[in-house]
């Protein structure tokens, strides 16, 4: 077992209780963690000097030992190397791959429901305008702040979330979320009795759209009931 393994997230911190990170990623790799009974330390980053951290200027990072491990896939893989199948319990050669299959579903297919929530939405934006800029000197923050919510919105557009804009977005969401309450299993978790990749990669993302500061999207998510009881157990099993 390694002897320091720190977990590098934003420096706004936790948002609330049982939301680690505001970062989807960070939350998901945090789970994993805890899951995996790996002891870790969760340090805000100095947003300068990020790039030191991650040629790719993204979070989250994990060291381990010195070593830095960037992609929340990639750093469960690691993790995994510790922990042989500790995210992959109970499942043969097919359930494996889809787990992993599951988890990229996570970050490619729900992400951006989340980055939409918070950068687009008139209504989410406070949030991260308060948290991610309030540090930066008041004549240039507005500037700042809402350039960089371009810059995350043209992405959305882009990747073809936001293309007919946020209504037709939302109804894209909605019914994956119909479809996800109709896949969520009644009892366990996503592939069975264990907590994998699988739950690691739906929960951070779809926890994060149930964050109480953007109560709009916590209601579409409480409104689908089987998974939202889902959600709960996996939260249980995975808090540490
Ligand atoms: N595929 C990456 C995505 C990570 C990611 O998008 N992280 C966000 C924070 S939640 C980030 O660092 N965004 C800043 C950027 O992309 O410039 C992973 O799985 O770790």
């Amino acid at each position: 077992m390694p002897e320091t393994v720190i977990l590098h997230d934003f420096p706004a911190g936790g948002p609330a209780e049982g939301w680690e990170s505001f970062s989807p990623f960070v939350l998901e790799v945090a789970r994993a963690l805890k899951l995996a009974k790996v002891p870790f330390e969760q340090r805000p980053v100095n947003m300068l000097k990020l790039k030191e951290l991650n040629p790719l200027g993204q979070l989250p990072v994990l060291s381990i030992d010195g070593e830095k491990v960037s992609d929340s896939t990639r750093i469960l893989k690691r993790i995994e190397s510790m922990k042989p199948g500790v995210f992959t319990a109970g499942l043969d050669a097919r359930g494996v791959a889809e787990a992993w299959l599951w988890e990229e579903f996570g970050d490619a297919c729900l992400y951006p429901y989340v980055l939409a929530t918070r950068w687009a939405d008139d209504r989410g934006w406070p949030v991260p305008r308060a948290r991610f800029f309030g540090s930066i000197p008041a004549p240039i923050r507005g500037l700042v702040a809402s350039r960089i919510r371009k810059g995350v919105t043209n992405n959305l557009v882009e990747r073809d979330f936001l293309r007919g804009g946020l209504t037709a977005c939302y109804e894209r969401m909605g019914r994956v979320l119909d479809d996800l309450e109709a896949r969520a299993p009644e009892a366990g978790f996503w592939l069975g009795a264990n907590v994998t990749a699988a739950d690691l990669g739906l929960f951070a993302h779809v926890h994060s759209l149930r964050l109480p500061l953007t109560p709009f999207q916590a209601q579409e998510v409480a409104k689908r009931a089987k998974l939202s009881r889902y959600l709960d157990r996996v939260d249980a099993a995975t808090r540490g």
